[in-house]
């Protein structure tokens, strides 16, 4: 494969960037990463040293262009509804507009999927007064089909409480418990990340979001315990010959993994690994087509010497045969 001076080294260094979704906007790679900010706030396993305040668009006139910094898009001060922890964000192309999803913590503490709205890819967007109807958790994609039908993926586990929501409600349970403790255990099957259909607007949801399953290679649900292969956060949808890849982050074991599917609201079945373990607890990926080419989009700790919240978005060539498998990648091989 050709080597490009830009993949796997940071877009950029003046700021600390993660969760970079990447999109082909105006013929462009458009980068739309979660703004990491330094805090003395300690893991408590609840994510709460994640403090996120605003949103900055990068974008890139090629893959070996560089990476511009287009500033502020989105600041927690201009949204109504949410208080703190602008977590992974995702933006789409519809209607002439650009539509930019974040989740954020309500003024409840809990976790809210919002939409801001902007003329321009980069930006600025102005926030819609409350939280979509329906929404909870956290990590929100949203992938506009080929027949113009368009869907929000998302859900994260522990500190992005999807497991609160098990009931249709959310269930706080004991402050002190382990986060996951609230979740499916052992063989039961895991939980899976949610999908909903987006009215046309693309301010709501048309219908409540549903649980995607995701099986394996033998029809079996992944279990609660099989953490190499259960979903943990950060959906993300490619098409690809015609058929449909929901990739995601296994959280505590550190893997970026895969699994296909006929419909994009599944069932899904697991194929794979993407990315072996990056320095960090947390990678989050999206993958795009750019100029006939693949592209794997993800985040490291490196930058910062491996503190978690401290990550530096990046990208790499994925190599993806005819039938739809990817090759895995070791992320600090050349
Ligand atoms: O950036 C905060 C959270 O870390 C994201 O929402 C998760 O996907 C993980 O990368």
């Amino acid at each position: 494969m050709q080597k490009n001076p830009n993949f796997r080294t940071p877009l950029v260094t003046h700021i600390y960037t993660a969760d970079p979704s990447a999109h082909v906007f105006e013929g462009k790679l458009y980068i739309y990463p979660s703004h990491d900010i330094v805090n003395e706030g300690l893991d408590d396993g609840k994510g709460d040293h994640f403090k996120m305040e605003d949103y900055h668009v990068l974008s890139m006139d090629d893959i070996d262009a560089p990476c511009i910094d287009h500033g502020e898009a989105l600041h927690v001060k201009d949204v109504p509804w949410a208080k703190r922890q602008m977590w992974a964000p995702d933006c789409v192309y519809k209607n002439g507009k650009y539509y930019f999803y974040f989740p954020a913590k309500d003024k409840d503490d809990i976790f809210r999927i919002g939409v801001a709205v902007g003329d321009r890819p980069e930006g600025p967007f102005k926030a819609e007064p409350d939280y979509i109807e329906g929404s909870y958790s956290i990590d929100p994609a949203v992938f506009v089909d080929d027949d113009g039908r368009a869907y929000m993926y998302f859900g994260g586990l522990w500190g992005g409480q999807l497991e609160k929501w098990q009931t249709g409600e959310y269930v706080q349970g004991d402050e002190n418990m382990t986060p996951g403790d609230d979740g499916p255990q052992g063989d039961e099957p895991a939980l899976g990340a949610m999908v909903a259909e987006m009215t046309d607007d693309m301010l709501t949801f048309k219908e409540k979001p549903k649980e995607i399953k995701i099986y394996d290679e033998n029809g079996k649900p992944i279990a609660a315990k099989d953490k190499d292969r259960w979903f943990f956060e950060a959906p993300w949808i490619h098409k690809f010959g015609g058929k449909y890849y929901l990739s995601y982050s296994t959280g505590p074991t550190h893997y970026l993994c895969y699994a296909e599917s006929d419909s994009p609201t599944g069932p899904f079945t697991y194929k794979g690994r993407i990315l072996e373990p990056v320095v960090g607890w947390t990678t989050h990926q999206s993958i795009v087509e750019f100029k006939g080419k693949w592209y794997l989009f993800y985040h490291d700790s490196k930058l910062s010497g491996g503190q978690t919240h401290l990550r530096t978005a990046m990208f790499t060539e994925l190599e993806i045969s005819d039938d739809g498998t990817i090759s895995t990648i070791k992320p600090y091989d050349d």
